[in-house]
């Protein structure tokens, strides 16, 4: 009888290990499809607030990031490429800093379109390109340049708020840091006015599509 219950409680712990062993699992598959519903690979009208860095007398100074992937990198036949987030939030009467990372390739702009090389509506009328290596996207090619117009051919998308004046032609596999200024409370559309999407004109799907090629910027209060 004694022996029994030695034997007993000498497998009770291997239960406890078994099943934490098991919760352990399940938490970590949990982390793993909860990565992916809001990653690249998942749905990706995901949101983000910009992080607010400082703030001096009333004047605050926010962070905000945005990647443009493509759709090989959101795999499993996606249609891209995105701006991932597509609907952000930034605070209203700030000065925010917005750092692009494009992984994608540029579509030239041709015609009527070349308008949207120029760069306006930022601070000073300028953006920053710095060229990366896509696949290690922390290596930088060639140096920063600080520019108020990119030649059309270089173009690979835009973030254009036409309410709000803002037009930011970005450059293919690059990092684009630009300044805006942020005035009342609203929602304001942007899309990109490149034709980086489907079909001969390149305007098919995913351009004007919420999540993808579109999508809101929320300035809050
Ligand atoms: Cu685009």
């Amino acid at each position: 009888m004694k022996a029994r219950l030695e034997r007993r409680e000498a497998a009770e712990p291997g239960m406890w290990v078994l099943g934490a062993l098991m919760v352990a699992a399940l938490a970590a598959a949990a982390v793993l499809i909860g990565g992916f519903a809001t990653g690249f690979g998942g749905h990706l009208k995901v949101t983000q607030t910009a992080v607010p860095v400082s703030s001096v007398s009333g004047t605050t100074t926010a962070t905000l990031n945005l990647t443009i992937v493509t759709g090989e990198m959101m795999g499993q036949g996606a249609q891209g490429p995105a701006y991932v987030p597509s609907n952000f939030t930034v605070p209203a009467h700030s000065t925010v800093k917005v750092t692009v990372t494009d992984f994608d390739n540029a579509t030239p702009l041709t015609g009527a379109l070349s308008k949207y090389a120029k760069v306006t509506g930022t601070v000073g009328g300028v953006m920053t390109v710095q060229g990366i290596n896509p696949v290690a996207p922390n290596t930088t090619v060639g140096a920063p340049r600080t520019m108020s117009y990119l030649a059309p051919d270089l173009v690979g998308h835009t973030l254009t708020i036409p309410r709000l004046g803002i037009n930011v032609p970005m450059a293919g596999q690059s990092r684009i840091t630009f300044y805006i200024k942020t005035g009342n409370p609203g929602v304001y559309q942007w899309q990109c006015m490149d034709p980086c999407g489907s079909g001969d004109s390149g305007m098919g799907a995913p351009m004007g599509e919420d999540g993808y090629m579109a999508g809101t910027m929320t300035v809050a209060g």
